[in-house]
């Protein structure tokens, strides 16, 4: 995992490494005396304890030292924060879309991604929606986490300041194939983003998607969380070579023998509820409003490929 730390981390990083000093200091230092007090007033010793109740100046002293210390604290937190609000003006907008189990992004242009391709040194700000529950998106070397709630948009910012691959998660629990929610951020060279953005050069770290491809929209969907291509049954039924075949299926309840036909696999994508086959749970989000027509043609295709 690379573990850049961008402009904005610093405010992140610097906060996390004032509060992580600030309580070294207190563990050695509660730690030291607590050892030395010990060992100097042990009871062989015959100390007697002394008491120190309504000491004014004692009292007064363990009051406010912690406050300005909890203050310099908050100092930093509030620096970090402050600067992850204000988006600069001009910043790229890109659309983050959250859905079991898979992130999308969108660019100005309306060209489509499954991995979040940004510009190096450019202010990126990243809009957050979720098209099922709650997903957050996370990506570690950009100091970045912020939740996807469906219904309200939420964003987020940064910039990234070395070219690379990163890693990047959801990172709130899911359901089933949270785990596999996982993707990469790409920083390229503006020239190259340019290019890739436009599509007029196929940029090695991410080839633009010319049409969308079955294999391919099998994965970037998330499909291949819950369904192998290979005879075995995973979360949901294999696919392979199931064209054609006969299938028990629940329908409302009740069992019932139905041909996978193109129908059926539409059906099974937009509405999976309506016929569950029998043997697995029925845990399948409707991709309903979430696939385009053209997306769900290259999937009855691919399925239909799978001998
Ligand atoms: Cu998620």
């Amino acid at each position: 995992m690379r573990w850049a730390v961008t402009g904005l981390g610093h405010g992140t990083d610097n906060a996390f490494l004032v509060i992580a000093g600030v309580c070294l200091i207190l563990f050695l230092l509660i730690i030291g005396l607590m050892s030395y007090f010990v060992f100097r007033y042990r009871r062989s010793k015959g100390v007697e304890p002394e008491d120190i109740h309504g000491n004014a100046l004692l009292e007064t002293a363990w009051t406010i030292l912690p406050v300005l210390i909890v203050l310099y604290m908050f100092y930093y937190g509030w620096l970090g924060y402050d600067a992850r609000r204000k988006v600069p003006e001009g910043a790229l907008t890109i659309k983050a879309n959250g859905q079991m189990w898979a992130w999308s992004f969108e660019y100005e242009n309306g060209k489509p991604s499954d991995r979040l391709v940004v510009p190096e040194g450019r202010p990126v700000k990243v809009t957050l929606n979720s098209r099922d529950l709650i997903h957050s998106l996370y990506v570690p070397a950009f100091r970045v986490k912020q939740d996807a709630v469906p219904g309200l948009e939420r964003t987020v910012w940064f910039t990234a300041d070395e070219t690379g691959e990163y890693d990047l998660f959801c990172t709130e629990y899911c359901g089933t194939g949270h785990s596999q929610m996982i993707s990469k951020a790409i920083v390229m060279k503006e020239s190259e983003f340019t290019a890739w953005l436009a599509g007029t050069a196929e940029a090695k770290a991410a080839p633009a998607p010319a049409a969308p491809a079955g294999a391919e929209l099998f994965k970037s969907k998330g499909c291949a969380v819950c369904h192998t291509v290979d005879g075995k049954p995973l979360v949901g039924p294999t696919l392979k070579g199931i064209f054609g075949k006969k299938v028990r299926v629940s329908t409302a309840g009740k069992e019932r023998e139905v041909t996978i036909d193109e129908d059926y696999i539409r059906r099974s994508e937009l509405e999976p509820a309506t016929d569950v086959v029998v043997g697995f749970p029925p845990i399948m989000p409707p991709q309903k409003g979430v696939l385009k027509e053209e997306e769900i043609k290259a999937l009855i295709e691919y399925i239909k490929g799978l001998k």
